[in-house]
C-alpha cells in the first residue's frame, strides 16, 4: 500500500494513553460472575486469539499482532492506518484518497478520506453484480409468510439504475434531498441506492409515521421529490401511505414530484404531483453511469428525537458511514459468505439503513427485507422465517423479544433454528430474562448472542461483546466491549473522564470513527452543542454508562428528554408539545416509565384550564389522537393524568425527577420537595396516580 499521508487533527483524547487497557481486557478473569464460552471449551486456552476477527489487511502488516486486545489497540492508537488499510481494501474507490482523517473537535469539523470520490451504488450493487449477478442480494419476507421473493444482485442493479434515471429526469441533482415514506420492500432499498448512484441525499421517514410528521420532515430538508407506495402492508393491515402523502405535500412547497409504487396495487387517486414508478421505470433505461461522488458528501439523512420538540436530521457521510457499516456488519455478526443475514428492522430507522441496507450490501451478502411483525400470523412468524430462509444471523429488538417471552417457547420448539449462529439485540438495554430466553431457548445454547449498543449518530455498532477472541466470555445482558477505533470513556459532571473500573458516568467516545455523523442537517450548531459541548473533546452519546468490576460496559439509559418505546427514540417535548396544541389543555409534563414489554411507556401529567366545556373523558379521548396525528401510534401515551398543578421549582421549571418516580410507583422515595414552589401538589399527584391505578 503506498504510504498515506495523514493529517490528523484528533481530538485531546488521542493524546492520552489508553484508558485502562489492561483491565479492560481482563477476559480471563471474570470470578464467578455467569459467563458464556463459545467454540472453545472454557480454560483450554490461556490467551486470547485474533482468529475470530481475521483482519489480514492489517495484520499482515503487522506482525507482532498477535491477540484481539493487540489488534483493538492498534485500532485506535492509530486510528489512520487501521482506517486507511481497510477502506483501501473493502471500498472501491472512484479516485483514491491519499488523506485517511482531516478532522478537529473544536470546530466540529470531521473528515474522513476527504480527497477520495466513491459511489456507494457501485459499492452495494455493482462490484457483486459483476463477480455473483444470480446471488440474491434481498430476500423480501412480505407480511404474508411463504410468500417471499428473491432479488439478485444483477436485478437490483437494474432497478437501481433505472430508478437513478427517473430521479434524473425528475430533475433530482446530486446535493438535492428525496424523501422516502415507504414500506419495508425492494423498491424501497432501490430508491435509497438511486439516490446513492446520482449522488441525491435520502432521507426515509418510518412509515408509521403521522402526516404532520412526515411533513415537517419533508419541509425541514426541503425535499424536491417523495417515493411512497400505494399502500402498505403490516401484520395483515393495510396503511394507506400515499394518502398519508397527499395530506402532508400540500402543506410542502418544495415538492415537485410524487413518485407511487405499487405495493398493493390499489387504485389510489393520482394528482398532478403523481407519477407511477413503475411505469416510469419501465420506460427508463437500465443504464446509468454512477456519479462521481465526494467521500464526504452526505449519503443520507435521517431524523431522530432529542430532547427538544423538534427532532434533528442527522447527516451521515458516504466513505466513512459505508465503511464502518461494512466493517461493523462482518465483524459483530461474524457474517460470512453464504450467509443469510435477517436483520428484522424497519428501513425508517438507522438499524435498517446500515444493517438491513449499507453494511450487508457493501459486503456482497445476501439481506432479508422483513416486511411483517414479531406476532403476525402468530408468535412463530420469526422462527418460521428463520427456518423457511436458512438465516445465519437473526437481528432484533429487546421489546419483541419480550413480547414473545410472554406467548412460550412453544412457537419457538416448532421451527428449526439450526442455520442460526449468532442472536442481535439493538434498540434498548436487555433485561436478563429476554437474553436468556434468546440465548437458550431461541438460540439452542449454541449461539453467539450479541447486545449492540449504538445510535443513529453513531452510523454503526459501537458497543459489542463481538468482535473479540473466540474464545473470550460473554456476559449476559451488556455491550461490554467496543469496536476496533471506538474509545469509551464515562464522564463526571464536571466533565472529567472517571479512572477505573467499577464506575459509572455519561458515556462519552473519545475516539473519531468513519461512521459517526458529520452534522444536523441545516443546523449545525445544534449538532456541537447536542454531542460536543457537553464534554468538551468528546462525542457525548446521551447515555449514562458503567464500567464494571472488569472492565466491561453497561448501558444505564439516556440522560436526558428522550425516551426508549419499543426501541424507538422519542423526545418527551415531542409529546408535550402536541398535546399542548389542545385548546382545553394548560400544561403537560411526559416521561417514561417501566414498561415490561415496551422497555419504557410514556406517562403524560396534564393539567388542564379552568372552565373547559367538555367532558374530561373526551378531552382524554383527543390527546391520544394528537399525540397519534402529530407523531405516531408509538408515541401514544399509555397513561394520562389530570393533575391540579405540576411540581415546580420557584424559578418554575418542572420536576421531572418526582413525576419518574410517581409514575414508576417509588412515591415512597421523592427526598426534599420543599425547593418546589408548591410542595402540596405532590401528594394531590401521588394519590391522584394511587386511584387510578387501582380503578385500572
Ligand atoms: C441503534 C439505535 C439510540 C438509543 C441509545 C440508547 C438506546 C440502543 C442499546 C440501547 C441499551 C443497547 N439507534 N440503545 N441500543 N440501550 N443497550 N444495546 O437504537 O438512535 O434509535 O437509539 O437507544 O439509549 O442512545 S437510536
Amino acid at each position: 500500500m503506498a504510504p498515506l499521508t495523514i493529517r490528523t487533527f484528533l481530538s485531546r483524547g488521542f493524546a492520552l494513553s489508553r484508558v485502562n487497557a489492561s483491565a479492560k481486557h481482563q477476559l480471563n478473569s471474570l470470578g464467578g460472575k455467569c459467563l458464556y464460552r463459545y467454540s472453545v471449551p472454557v480454560g483450554t486456552r490461556s490467551q486470547s486469539t485474533i482468529t475470530s476477527t481475521p483482519i489480514p489487511e492489517i495484520t499482515d502488516h503487522f506482525p507482532n499482532i498477535r491477540t484481539h486486545e493487540d489488534l483493538y489497540n492498534l485500532s485506535v492508537d492509530q486510528p489512520e492506518e487501521f482506517w486507511g488499510r481497510l477502506a483501501k481494501s473493502r471500498l472501491q474507490w472512484q479516485k483514491e484518497f491519499t488523506v485517511v482523517s482531516e478532522s478537529e473537535v473544536a470546530t466540529g469539523s470531521f473528515r474522513w478520506f476527504p480527497d477520495g470520490d466513491l459511489n456507494v451504488a457501485v459499492n452495494c450493487v455493482d462490484r457483486h453484480a459483476a463477480l455473483t449477478p444470480e446471488k440474491s442480494a434481498l430476500i423480501w419476507e412480505k407480511d404474508e409468510p411463504g410468500q417471499e421473493q428473491h432479488v439478485t444482485y444483477r436485478e437490483l442493479l437494474d432497478m437501481v439504475c433505472r430508478l437513478a434515471n427517473v430521479l434524473l429526469s425528475e430533475g433530482v441533482r446530486k446535493g438535492d434531498r428525496v424523501a422516502l415514506y415507504m414500506p419495508v420492500c425492494p423498491m424501497a432499498v432501490a430508491a435509497m441506492l438511486a439516490c446513492a448512484r446520482i449522488g441525491a441525499i435520502h432521507s426515509v421517514v418510518f412509515a408509521g409515521f403521522s402526516k404532520e410528521a412526515l411533513a415537517a420532515r419533508i419541509r425541514d430538508a426541503s425535499a424536491s421529490v417523495v417515493i411512497t407506495t400505494d399502500e402498505g402492508v403490516r401484520g395483515g393491515k393495510v396503511i394507506p401511505l400515499k394518502q398519508t402523502v397527499d395530506a402532508a405535500v400540500k402543506e410542502c412547497r418544495a415538492v415537485r414530484r410524487v413518485l407511487v409504487a405499487a405495493r398493493t396495487g390499489a387504485q389510489v387517486p393520482m394528482g398532478p404531483l403523481d407519477v407511477s414508478l413503475e411505469e416510469a421505470m419501465a420506460s427508463a433505461s437500465s443504464e446509468c453511469p454512477p456519479a462521481t461522488v465526494g467521500a464526504e458528501d452526505f449519503l443520507f439523512m435521517l431524523y431522530t428525537s432529542g430532547s427538544t420538540g423538534k427532532p434533528k436530521g442527522i447527516a451521515h457521510s458516504s466513505a466513512g458511514y459505508l465503511l464502518y457499516a461494512s466493517v461493523t456488519h462482518k465483524h459483530v455478526f461474524d457474517y460470512r459468505p453464504g450467509d443469510v443475514f435477517g436483520c428484522v428492522a424497519d428501513i425508517g430507522w438507522i438499524t435498517g439503513h446500515t444493517y438491513v441496507v449499507y453494511g450487508p450490501l457493501a459486503n456482497g451478502a445476501t439481506t432479508v427485507l422483513f416486511e411483517s411483525t414479531p406476532t403476525y400470523p402468530d408468535p412463530g412468524r420469526y422462527w418460521e422465517t428463520v427456518e423457511r430462509l436458512r438465516i445465519t444471523q437473526f437481528y432484533g429488538a429487546p421489546t419483541a423479544i419480550r413480547l414473545l417471552i410472554k406467548h412460550g417457547d412453544i412457537w419457538v420448539h416448532k421451527y428449526d433454528r439450526s442455520s442460526l449462529r449468532t442472536l442481535g439485540s439493538v434498540g434498548e438495554p436487555i433485561n436478563h430474562e429476554a437474553w436468556h430466553w434468546y440465548h437458550t431457548v431461541v438460540g439452542n445454547g449454541n449461539c453467539t448472542v450479541v447486545d449492540t449498543w449504538w445510535q443513529t449518530e453513531t452510523g454503526g455498532i459501537m458497543l459489542s461483546p463481538r468482535p473479540s477472541a473466540p474464545d473470550a466470555p460473554i456476559a449476559p445482558a451488556m455491550p461490554m466491549r467496543p469496536m476496533f477505533g471506538i474509545r469509551p470513556i464515562l464522564c463526571d459532571e464536571k466533565g472529567r473522564p472517571v479512572q477505573g473500573n467499577d464506575v459509572s458516568g455519561a458515556l462519552c467516545i473519545q475516539s473519531l470513527w468513519p461512521g459517526m455523523a458529520r452534522t444536523v442537517f441545516g443546523d449545525h450548531k445544534r449538532f456541537m452543542e447536542t454531542y460536543f459541548n457537553p464534554y468538551p473533546g468528546y462525542y457525548f452519546s446521551g447515555d449514562g454508562g458503567h464500567r464494571d468490576a472488569d472492565g466491561f460496559y453497561h448501558i444505564t439509559g439516556r440522560m436526558d428528554d428522550v425516551i426508549n418505546v419499543t426501541g424507538h427514540r422519542l423526545g418527551t417535548a415531542e409529546v408535550e408539545d402536541a398535546m399542548t396544541e389542545h385548546p382545553s389543555v394548560a400544561e403537560t409534563a411526559v416521561v417514561g416509565f417501566p414498561h415490561d414489554v415496551k422497555g419504557e411507556g410514556v406517562y403524560a401529567f396534564v393539567t388542564l384550564k379552568d372552565n373547559i366545556e367538555e367532558e374530561q373523558a373526551v378531552v382524554l379521548d383527543e390527546l391520544k389522537k394528537i399525540t397519534r396525528t402529530k407523531i405516531a401510534a408509538y408515541a401514544v401515551p399509555d397513561v394520562i393524568l389530570v393533575c391540579p398543578g405540576l411540581p415546580k421549582t420557584r424559578s418554575g421549571k418542572i420536576m421531572r425527577r418526582l413525576l419518574r418516580q410517581i409514575a414508576a410507583n417509588r412515591a415512597d422515595a421523592l427526598g426534599d420537595v420543599t425547593t418546589l414552589a408548591d410542595p402540596s401538589v405532590v401528594s394531590l399527584i401521588v394519590e391522584k396516580h394511587r386511584q387510578q391505578n387501582q380503578a385500572k
